[in-house]
C-alpha cells in the first residue's frame, strides 16, 4: 500500500496527538496526592539538597524495599537528581533511615524516649546535630512506621516545609483504619460512582493488575491499614476457594504497604456454599462450618484481617432468623477468628420493618444492652448518624453509650447522598463535625473522636471505616475533589483531631501546587461546599428527601414504598400546619438516647442548633426563627443560599484557572456545570412541593423555579448509577 506525503503527514500528527493525549490522561489525576512535586522556593531546595546528599537506609523485608523505592523516586521527583542511598552507614551520611535497632549508640541516645510514644506504627522525624553535623534521622520501631515516615517526609517536603529544626513525633489514634469497597464480585459496585470494582476476579489470581500496587501506595501514603474488598450486602462465594486464592493473590500485593484484607461474611454462607440445612449461630454443625472455614482462610491468608457482617438488617440473614442475638452471631464467628488474631465487625446498621419505632432510634435500642456481652475480639460499627449518611445528621446517639465495647466510626466517603461524584463536597467538614460533637458521657470534653479512639473508655482496640469511593475511572473517584475526600478520611482515621481545613490544605498542596494565590481561595471554597450541599438539599436538619431506590435527585413526594421508613415522607412529615420530625418526648422521644445535657438542647426548639431544628422539631410553617424570619421563609432561602453558594464557588474556581493546567480546569469546571443545575433541580423541586403543604408565596430573594411541580415529579432515572 502507498501513501501519500500528506497521508503520511496526517498520520503523524495523529500518532503525535494520540501520545499527548494518553499522557495528558495518565496525569489525569491518576496520580493523586503523590502527583505534585514542584518546590519553587531555593531556599528550600538548598535545604532539602544539603539533607538528602547521602543516604543510609537500613533495609530489610518487603515493606522496608518499598520504602526506600519511595523515598528514591520521590526524591528524584522533587530534586531532579538522583539521591545516593548505601545500605552501610558512614561518616559521610547527612540521613539516616532506621529502624531503632539499627541506629547506632549515639543516634538512638538522641531519641531517647521517642520510641516509647509512637508504638508500632508511629515514626520519629527528627534532624539531631552529632558532632557538630546536622543530620536527618527518620526512624520507628517497626518496618510500617518506616514506610509511613518516608511517606511524611515526602509530603513535608512537597509542601515546602523546612526540615531544619524538625522534630515530628507521630503514631496514630486509632488502630484499624479501613477502607470499606462495596464492591460486588461482577465488578459493579453498590453506590460506587468512579467506574466498576478495581478488583478483576476474572483475571486474579495469577493477573495482578499494576493499579493494585498504586491502589496500596496510595493508601499506605495516609495510613490506611486494612480493606474490606467486598460488599457488606454480601456473597458467600467469596469465601469459597476458588475467590479465595484470588483474595490471597491481593493480599500479597497490599502486605508490603501494611494492609490487611478484611472480607464480608454472610451470615448464611453455611447453608450457601456449606451444604448446611441451617445457619443458626448455635448449631455445632454451623460453628464447625464456621471453624472450618475461618482455618482455611488463614491458609491462603496468614494474616487475614477478619469478617466484617451486616447481619439482620435490609434484608441480609442473620442471627435473629434462627432467634438468636447480635451477639450470638458475632460471638460464634470471633470464636474461631480468635485463635487466629482476627477481629469481626459487626455492623450497627439495622431497623425492621417489624418495628413500628422511630428509624433513628432503633439501632440503639437494639444494641446498647448488648454492651460489654461481645468477645473482645469483636467491633461494633456505627455510622456516623442514625439515619443513613445525610449530608447533615446530629451525631449517632451510640457514640458515648457502650463503654464496653470498642465501636467504629463508618463513615460515608462515597457520595450516595451528595451527588454522586459530580457534586464537589468536601467531606472532612462533615467528618469534623461528628467527631468534634460533645457527647456528655463523661463530663464535657467527651468528644465523639474520644470515644473512636478509645481513649474515653479506654478501650483496647479502635477502629475508623469509610466506604470507599474508588473505582476504575482514571482519576480513581470520578470527581478530582473527591479524592480529597478519601485522603481526608484517611489522615482524620490518622489523627480524629486534625481540622478540616489543615486537611484541605495539605490535599491542595500535595495535589495541584503551594502557591497560596491558589491554595487559600480553594481551600475556603472546599470548606463552604459541604454547607452548600446542606442547603441546596435538605436545610435546616431536613433529611432523607432523595428520590428513592437510587438516591439520585429530589423525591420529597414519595410515599409508596412497602417500607414507611423508606419513603421521603416519613421523615420530613410535611403537612398544612407545619414540617419536620418531631422527636423530643411529645414526639418519638429519640433525644432521649442521647446525656440528659444535650437531650435538653436538642429538645426546646430555641435551643436547639437550626441546623438540625426540623430533624427534632415538627414546627408551623410560620414559626419565627432567631432572626425573625418565618420557617417557609427560612427553608426557601436557604436552599437558595445552597445555588447561590455553588454560583460563588464556580466563579473562585474560574478566578484559579491560571494557577493549574487547562485540563484540570476544566475537568471541574464542567462537573460544577452539573452541580449547578442540580442544586437548582433540588431547590425548586422540593420547594414548590413542599408550598403545596405551607400555600405560601416564595419570599423575595428567592430565584422562581423554571418548571412546575408535575414536571419535576415525571423525572425518572432507571439507569442511575450505583443501584
Ligand atoms: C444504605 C445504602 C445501601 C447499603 C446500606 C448499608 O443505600 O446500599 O447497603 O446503606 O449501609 O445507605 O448497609
Amino acid at each position: 500500500m502507498n501513501f501519500s506525503f500528506s497521508q503520511l503527514k496526517m498520520f503523524f500528527v495523529f500518532a503525535l496527538l494520540s501520545i499527548a493525549f494518553s499522557n495528558s490522561q495518565t496525569s489525569a489525576g491518576y496520580d493523586l496526592w503523590l502527583g505534585n512535586s514542584e518546590i519553587r522556593e531555593p531556599t528550600i531546595l538548598l535545604e532539602y539538597q544539603n539533607f538528602t546528599n547521602s543516604i543510609f537506609f537500613s533495609g530489610g523485608n518487603s515493606i522496608l524495599l518499598n520504602a526506600q523505592k519511595e523515598l528514591v523516586k520521590g526524591l528524584k521527583a522533587i530534586l531532579g537528581r538522583e539521591s545516593d542511598v548505601q545500605d552501610f552507614p558512614n561518616l559521610l551520611n547527612t540521613m539516616w533511615v532506621a529502624k531503632k535497632d539499627g541506629l547506632n549508640q549515639e543516634l538512638q541516645s538522641a531519641l531517647k524516649g521517642n520510641f516509647e510514644q509512637i508504638g508500632k506504627e508511629g515514626f520519629i522525624i527528627k534532624s539531631v546535630s552529632v558532632d557538630g553535623k546536622n543530620i536527618l534521622l527518620i526512624s520507628a520501631n517497626e518496618d510500617i512506621g518506616i514506610l509511613y515516615g518516608v511517606f511524611k517526609f515526602l509530603q513535608l517536603m512537597k509542601m515546602q516545609k523546612s526540615l531544619d529544626e524538625i522534630n515530628l513525633i507521630e503514631a496514630p489514634k486509632i488502630d484499624l483504619r479501613m477502607l470499606n469497597h462495596w464492591d460486588n464480585l461482577d465488578r459493579t459496585i453498590e453506590r460506587g460512582y468512579a467506574g466498576f470494582s478495581l478488583w478483576n476476579w476474572q483475571k486474579l489470581p495469577e493477573y495482578k493488575d499494576p493499579r493494585y500496587e498504586d491502589y496500596a501506595r496510595a493508601n499506605a501514603s495516609i495510613g490506611i491499614n486494612a480493606t474490606a474488598l467486598t460488599n457488606v450486602n454480601a456473597n458467600a462465594l467469596v469465601l469459597t476457594s476458588a475467590y479465595l486464592e484470588k483474595v490471597a493473590a491481593l493480599a500479597d500485593v497490599f502486605r508490603p504497604y501494611g494492609i490487611k484484607v478484611y472480607l464480608t461474611a454472610r451470615f448464611s454462607a453455611p447453608m450457601e456454599i456449606g451444604g448446611l440445612n441451617t445457619a443458626d449461630p448455635l448449631d455445632k454443625d454451623v460453628i464447625e462450618w464456621w471453624n472450618n472455614k475461618v482455618t482455611e482462610v488463614y491458609k491462603y491468608i496468614p494474616d487475614f484481617g477478619g469478617f466484617l457482617v451486616k447481619a439482620n438488617s435490609e434484608g441480609q440473614p442473620g442471627p435473629q432468623n434462627y432467634g438468636r442475638t447480635h451477639v450470638d452471631g458475632a460471638n460464634m464467628l470471633a470464636t474461631a477468628l480468635k485463635p487466629f488474631d482476627g477481629l469481626v465487625i459487626w455492623r450497627a446498621f439495622v431497623y425492621s420493618e417489624t418495628d413500628a419505632t422511630d428509624r433513628a432510634k432503633q439501632a440503639f435500642t437494639e444494641f446498647v444492652p448488648y454492651d460489654g456481652n461481645f468477645l473482645d475480639n469483636v467491633l461494633v460499627q456505627v455510622k456516623n448518624g442514625p439515619i443513613d449518611f445525610q449530608p447533615r445528621e446530629p451525631f449517632h446517639p451510640m457514640f458515648g453509650a457502650m463503654p464496653n465495647t470498642p465501636l467504629v466510626m463508618e463513615f460515608q466517603i462515597t457520595q450516595e447522598y451528595l451527588g454522586f461524584s459530580s457534586h464537589l463536597v468536601f467531606l472532612p467538614k462533615l467528618y469534623e463535625e461528628v467527631l468534634y460533637a460533645e457527647t456528655y458521657k463523661k463530663g464535657k470534653n467527651a468528644t465523639v473522636a474520644k470515644v473512636i479512639d478509645g481513649s474515653l473508655y479506654n478501650n483496647k482496640i479502635s477502629g475508623m471505616a469509610g466506604v470507599a469511593n474508588i473505582g476504575t475511572d482514571l482519576n480513581w473517584t470520578g470527581h478530582p475533589f473527591a479524592q480529597a475526600n478519601w485522603y481526608g478520611y484517611g489522615r482524620l482515621a490518622w489523627n480524629p483531631y486534625l481540622s478540616s481545613e489543615t486537611i484541605a490544605e495539605e490535599w491542595l498542596r500535595l495535589t495541584y501546587t503551594n502557591d497560596s494565590a491558589f491554595v487559600e481561595p480553594i481551600k475556603a471554597m472546599m470548606t463552604v461546599s459541604r454547607e452548600a450541599v446542606v442547603n441546596y438539599m435538605t436545610p435546616l436538619g431536613l433529611h432523607h428527601l432523595m428520590d428513592t431506590g437510587h438516591h439520585y435527585g429530589p423525591g420529597p413526594w414519595v410515599s409508596d414504598l412497602s417500607r414507611p421508613e423508606w419513603n421521603p415522607t416519613y421523615y420530613h412529615k410535611a403537612d398544612k400546619d407545619g414540617i419536620g420530625f418531631d422527636r423530643t418526648p411529645s414526639g418519638s422521644n429519640a433525644t432521649s438516647q442521647y446525656a440528659p445535657e444535650i437531650a435538653k438542647i436538642f429538645n426546646a426548639p430555641e435551643t436547639c442548633p437550626e441546623e438540625y431544628l426540623l430533624w427534632f422539631h415538627h414546627l408551623p410553617w410560620d414559626y419565627k426563627l432567631k432572626n425573625g424570619v418565618i420557617l417557609w421563609d427560612a427553608i426557601a432561602l436557604k436552599y437558595q443560599e445552597g445555588v447561590e453558594q455553588v454560583e460563588e464557588m464556580i466563579s473562585i474556581w474560574d478566578q484559579a484557572k491560571k494557577y493549574i493546567t487547562y485540563d484540570q480546569y476544566n475537568e471541574v469546571r464542567m462537573l460544577m456545570e452539573i452541580q449547578l443545575k442540580e442544586a437548582k433541580w433540588w431547590r425548586n423541586a422540593c420547594l414548590l412541593y413542599f408550598q403545596t403543604f405551607s400555600g405560601r408565596e416564595f419570599p423575595p430573594g428567592m430565584e422562581l423555579p423554571a418548571e412546575n411541580l408535575e414536571y419535576y415529579k415525571s423525572l425518572k432515572f432507571p439507569y442511575a448509577p450505583g443501584n
